[in-house]
């Protein structure tokens, strides 16, 4: 069985100290750890970003695809080869922005893989434009006079996406963090997680103090995850921010609901018999 360090890469990690990328690398790799997992039966896909970079920081098979694309990829991998366990992960403004509608697509079809947002509120890679997370008001050098518009909320897209585990995480809570990860791995479906993740460079005015002050245990309220209208009510709280998860419900996945691979991943067919060239003819 696998420990912690089996999932620790040669390469050194570029991130600006105190990123709070660092706290999620190592909640993800304590949760494969924890679910016994191998590295070679783990894929880790991510789009572009500073979050994106973490394929390279974690030992296990890895793709950083092409920002707001780790989904379809991640959906790919997984449909290929169901038996392997996929993370997609990346920035708010990968999945929130131009990744949008694959994070809602993603949802729908309870595929069995977890996303996770990196969300420090802000663009990070490209140094500092506000994106679809960050609050209405906040100065960024995007938006000198503060952003105009209203954030998108990544936990509420999920539930009206129609996730089956929907959570959020807290990277300077480690243990909590490696946790939840690791329920939202073993949970049969899609797993969603949206990952509070301080930038300290380019949003000093949501540093970690202020996570710490704001945040709150939904397990510590008596919080009901298999009600989605109390989970809706916990998303949209602003005063105080809820992380735990806020819903879980068990539904048919989609492998499950295709028959040429419910019992057999698409990789383990044999093609061998399988005469293409009256397609191939077409195109020559
Ligand atoms: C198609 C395309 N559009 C824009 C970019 C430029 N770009 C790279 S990273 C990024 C946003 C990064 O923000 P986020 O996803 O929140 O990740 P973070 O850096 O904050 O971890 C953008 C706009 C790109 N690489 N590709
Ligand atoms: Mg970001």
């Amino acid at each position: 069985m696998a420990s912690v360090s089996d999932f620790n890469s040669p390469h050194n990690i570029t991130w600006c100290p105190g990123c709070g990328d660092f706290g999620i690398l190592v909640a993800l790799k304590g949760a494969f750890a924890k679910l016994g997992l191998s590295p070679h039966n783990v894929v880790v896909v991510s789009g572009i970003g500073c979050g994106g970079k973490i394929p390279h920081f974690i030992r296990t098979y890895g793709f950083e695809g092409i920002h707001g694309r780790a989904l379809p990829a991640a959906t790919g991998i997984h449909l290929a080869n169901h038996e392997l366990t996929v993370v997609a992960i990346g920035g708010d403004g990968d999945g929130c922005g131009i990744g949008l509608g694959h994070f809602m697509h993603a949802m729908r079809r309870n595929l069995d893989i977890t996303y996770i947002i990196q969300d420090n509120e802000i663009y990070g890679l490209t140094v500092g434009q506000a994106s679809p997370t960050t609050k209405k008001g906040v100065i960024t050098k995007s938006t000198p006079h503060g952003t105009p518009e209203d954030p998108i909320n990544p936990p509420l897209v999920a539930l009206a996406a129609g996730a089956t585990f929907v959570a959020r995480g807290f990277s300077g809570d480690i243990p909590h963090l490696t946790d939840l990860i690791a329920k939202g791995i073993a949970h049969r479906g899609v797993a969603f997680i949206d990952v509070f993740q301080p930038c300290v460079t380019w949003r000093k005015d949501l540093p970690y103090e202020l996570y710490q002050k704001k945040i709150y245990k939904l397990e510590e309220v008596g919080h009901d995850p298999s009600d989605w209208q109390a989970a809706v009510k916990r998303a949209i709280e602003t005063e105080r921010w809820p992380i735990g998860i806020f819903y879980q419900v068990q539904k048919p996945i989609y492998t499950d609901q295709i028959p040429f691979i419910k019992d057999k991943p698409l990789v383990k067919h044999d093609i061998s018999n399988i005469d293409i060239s009256k397609y191939l003819e077409e195109f020559m």
